[in-house]
C-alpha cells in the first residue's frame, strides 16, 4: 500500500543507520520526506551556464594564457551554484529526484548586450546507473560545453563521499580563425557533511583539473573547515605548463578568491572572482507547454506534493512513474527495440578525452562519453 511511506515513520537516526550499511548509488536510497527535493538531477547541468557573460567572454581572450584564466574564472563561478546554493536557500542539502531514462531539461539564457543566446540540452542517458549528459552552447560567442556526470557514493562514518564520474569538454572557436581550442574539465569529489545534525551540506575535496590542448594545465585543490586554511569551501588553483606555475589563485569558491602574488595585469592580491556575482537562472518553457519527457512536466505532481508537504500524493505519483518505466523497459525488451537517446550518442572511446588526459598525469587514460548529436537542418 502507498499510504504513509514507511520512511516517514523512521527518524533521522534510523536513516543514518540505514546509510551506514548502504552500498550502491544514492538514488536508490529511501530518504525521509523532509530531506526530499522537488527538483530532478537532470536540471543540475544548468549550473554550468548561470554566468552566461563569463562563459561568452572566454573565446575573446587575447592569448591562450588569458583564455585559460577566463575558463578558470567561469569554472569557479559555477561552483557556488552547483554545491552550496541549495543548502543556503533551503537550509540544507536535499535529495534530488532520480531522473527517468530519457528525461529532458531544456532551457536557455537569452541574448543580452550582444553576448549571444546560450542554450542548454540535458538528457538522462542512463537510469542504472544514473547518468546525465548535457550540452551548453553559445554559437555567437564560439563556446560549447559538453559533458556527462554520474555519481559513485560511499559512506565513511560521519560523511557520505561522492565521486563524480564523468568529465566535460569546453570547445572554443577562436574569432577570425578556424582554430579550435579544447579544455578538458575533470570534476571534484564531494563530501556530504552535517549528517549527524540533520542538515547535510556539500564540501569539495581532492583535486580537479582543467587541461587545454594549448598545453596549459590548471590544477585545483579543494579544502574545507579543519584543513590548513581553516575555512570552508576553500581552494587553490595553479595555472601553468610543463611544471612551471604562471599564476596562483586562492580563496573561497563560495566567497572571494584572489590572485596570490602576481596577476596578469602586474598587480598583487587582485580579486579573481567574487561569488556574490548574481547568477542568472535558466529560462524554461512553462510546464503546460513542455513535452512529455521534459523534467518539470514528468515530475509536476510529485514536485507539487513535496512542495506542499503532501507526501502521500508525491509518493503515489512517484510510484506510478516508476511502474510505468519498468513496464516500458519490459515492452522494449520484448519488442527488441531498446530505448533510443534523443539528443546524445554514446561514444565508447572518447578520443578527445584520451588525448587531453594523456597530457597530464593522475587520470585514467580513457573514459567513455556522450556527445551531442549533430543538429539536423
Ligand atoms: C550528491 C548530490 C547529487 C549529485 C549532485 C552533483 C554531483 C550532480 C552534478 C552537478 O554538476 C554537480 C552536483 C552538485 C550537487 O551538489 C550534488 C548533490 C548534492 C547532494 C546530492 C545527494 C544525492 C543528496 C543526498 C542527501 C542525503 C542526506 C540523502
Amino acid at each position: 500500500g502507498a499510504a504513509v511511506p514507511k520512511e516517514q515513520r523512521q527518524g533521522w537516526g534510523q536513516f543514518l543507520k540505514s546509510i551506514a550499511t548502504f552500498s550502491g548509488d544514492l538514488s536508490s536510497l529511501t530518504a525521509p520526506s523532509f530531506i526530499l527535493s522537488p527538483v530532478s538531477l537532470v536540471e543540475f547541468p544548468a549550473y554550468w551556464g548561470e554566468h552566461p557573460d563569463t562563459l561568452a567572454a572566454i573565446a575573446k581572450g587575447k592569448d591562450e594564457v588569458e583564455r585559460m584564466t577566463l575558463v578558470l574564472k567561469w569554472f569557479i563561478g559555477t561552483l557556488k551554484g552547483q554545491f552550496t546554493a541549495r543548502n543556503i536557500s533551503t537550509g540544507s542539502e536535499k535529495k534530488p529526484l532520480n531522473p527517468i531514462l530519457g528525461e529532458l531539461f531544456l532551457g536557455k539564457w537569452g541574448d543580452k548586450n550582444g553576448r549571444g543566446e546560450t542554450t542548454l540540452t540535458a538528457e538522462q542517458v542512463s537510469h542504472h546507473p544514473p547518468v546525465t549528459a548535457y550540452a551548453i552552447e553559445n554559437a555567437t560567442a564560439g563556446v560549447t560545453l559538453e559533458g556527462h556526470c554520474a555519481q559513485k557514493t560511499s559512506f565513511s562514518g560521519r560523511t557520505i563521499s561522492v565521486k563524480q564520474v564523468g568529465h566535460a569538454v569546453l570547445r572554443l572557436k577562436l574569432p577570425g580563425s578556424s582554430n579550435e581550442e579544447l579544455y578538458l574539465i575533470t570534476l571534484p569529489n564531494l563530501l556530504i557533511e552535517g549528517l549527524w545534525y540533520g542538515s547535510p551540506y556539500v564540501e569539495l575535496t581532492g583535486n580537479s583539473y582543467i587541461q587545454s590542448t594549448t598545453g596549459l594545465l590548471t590544477t585545483l585543490s579543494y579544502t574545507g573547515k579543519g584543513y590548513f586554511s581553516g575555512k570552508a569551501h576553500s581552494f587553490k588553483a595553479t595555472i601553468g605548463a610543463g611544471g612551471n606555475t604562471l599564476y596562483t589563485v586562492e580563496g573561497e569558491w563560495a566567497g572571494v578568491c584572489k590572485y596570490k602574488g602576481k596577476s596578469p595585469s602586474g598587480g598583487s592580491n587582485e580579486v579573481f572572482w567574487d561569488a556574490s556575482t548574481e547568477r542568472e537562472e535558466v529560462s524554461v518553457e512553462p510546464v503546460e507547454k513542455q513535452g512529455a519527457m521534459e523534467s518539470r512536466n514528468v515530475w509536476k505532481t510529485v514536485a507539487n506534493g513535496i512542495r506542499t508537504q503532501d507526501y502521500d500524493t508525491a509518493s503515489k505519483d512517484k510510484a506510478r512513474i516508476e511502474n510505468e518505466q519498468r513496464q516500458k523497459r519490459k515492452d522494449e525488451a520484448a519488442a527488441g527495440t531498446p530505448h533510443q537517446l534523443e539528443h546524445f550518442v554514446h561514444v565508447d572511446e572518447d578520443q578527445e578525452y584520451a588525448q587531453l588526459a594523456a597530457m597530464f598525469k593522475g587520470q585514467p587514460a580513457h573514459e567513455d562519453a556522450y556527445r551531442k548529436k549533430p543538429r539536423v537542418h
